[in-house]
């Protein structure tokens, strides 16, 4: 797998909106795992420590690795209590997409435009995911507004829920004007979006003046990359990770609109005293990032790394550039649900035991 099909992604925002939740259901929709968690249950896949369960939120940050449709997503589950957010923030540096997940039954408090603002400050890119859409469809319209409000106009949606409570319905991929959803066209969502992107490209502005809106996603894929890592678009995603509606979009969203880790604004190093990009594809000397480090009862010091790039496999030694010693790599698992897998791949979250 190369990097071109792997996505990196953090869900962020303030406790109780769900994003464990909506982590399960992913996993569940892709069929990573063939039963469906809990959070009340105490069995998820990510809340799965003894304190996660005891206090039914999450604790620590919890990497989750899924297949859907060639692609491999790494997400980090995180947690959203203020006095936590510290094991958010640290994670950043292992993700180019930070997803702010929203209670559609709340407005937007502190520590949601905190991590919005964070996230901005790392030039992550952004999306904006308005959950628990089955349980308040009367508030969604305000809170979209209110999202544009705090965070700018340029939260836009990229679908809109339906007036049947467990549909969500498309509005960049196929839009279709035919389908009626809760609050605004589909081609009125679909115009506004495409306008916004289309500002990043000139020459794909002047073909979009001829050609109206009639622009493919292929053909707005690069902008749409640029408008990310400028901040100049966020998309917004309804889903329900009770019922499931929006999640399918939300994958392909994932998938086909967010940037795989060349795309994003990869973090820059230091090297004697110099600022220095790192170059994913070269087949260079490994560089990595330990973006967590946890002492399992079980396993002892597990170290959790994002690869930048990776020279070759079976190397048991590395130097690594953030860490303070050097660390010997004993095996590499994937978080792959509740599985162990060895793989050690280019830009993958990744643990090591030492
Ligand atoms: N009705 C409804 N409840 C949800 C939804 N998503 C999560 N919940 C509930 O919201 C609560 C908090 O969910 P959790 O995943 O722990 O939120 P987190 O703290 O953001 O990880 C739990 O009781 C979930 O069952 C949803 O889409 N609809
Ligand atoms: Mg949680």
């Amino acid at each position: 797998m190369s990097q071109h099909e792997i996505r990196n992604i953090a869900f962020v925002g303030q406790t109780g909106t769900g994003k464990t939740s909506l982590v399960e259901r992913l996993l569940f929709e892709s069929h990573a795992i063939n039963n469906l968690g809990h959070v009340e249950d105490g069995d998820t896949i990510t809340d799965f420590d003894d304190q996660s369960i005891h206090y039914q939120h999450s604790v620590e940050a919890t990497p989750v690795t899924l297949s859907w449709h060639n692609h491999q997503m790494n997400f980090i589950d995180t947690p959203g209590q203020a006095e936590l957010l510290g094991r958010t923030l640290s994670i950043f540096p292992a993700v180019e997409t930070s997803a702010l997940v929203l209670d559609a039954g709340s407005s937007i408090n502190q520590v949601s435009e905190r991590l919005f603002q964070f996230a901005k400050d790392q030039k992550k890119c952004q999306m904006v995911i308005i959950n628990k859409i089955d349980q308040h469809p009367d508030k969604l319209l305000a809170l979209l507004e209110e999202i544009e409000q705090r965070f700018g106009a340029q939260c836009l949606p990229i679908n809109l829920p339906s007036q049947k409570p467990a549909e969500v319905i498309d509005c960049y991929f196929e839009p279709n004007p035919e389908q009626t959803t809760l609050f605004s066209g589909v081609d009125e969502a679909h115009e506004l979006l495409v306008d916004q992107v289309v500002e990043m490209d000139e020459s794909l502005m002047e073909l979009y003046l001829e050609q109206g809106s009639e622009l493919t996603p292929e053909q707005l894929h690069d902008p749409f990359e640029k408008a990310l890592r400028t901040g100049h678009v966020v998309p917004v995603c309804f889903v329900s990770s009770d019922t499931g509606a929006g999640c399918e979009l939300l994958l392909r969203t994932l998938a086909e609109i967010m940037p795989m880790p060349d795309e994003g604004n990869p973090p820059m190093l230091e090297k004697n005293g110099q600022q220095v990009a790192i170059d994913c594809d070269k087949r260079d000397h490994t560089v990595a990032h330990v973006y967590k480090v946890n002492v399992d009862p079980y396993m002892g010091k597990l170290a959790m790394y994002v690869f930048s790039r990776v020279k070759l496999p079976r190397v048991v030694s590395y130097s690594l550039v953030t860490a303070v010693k050097r660390l010997k790599l004993v095996t590499y698992i994937t978080c792959r649900a509740r599985n162990v897998m060895r793989s050690p791949l280019l830009k993958r979250v990744i643990c090591a035991y030492w």
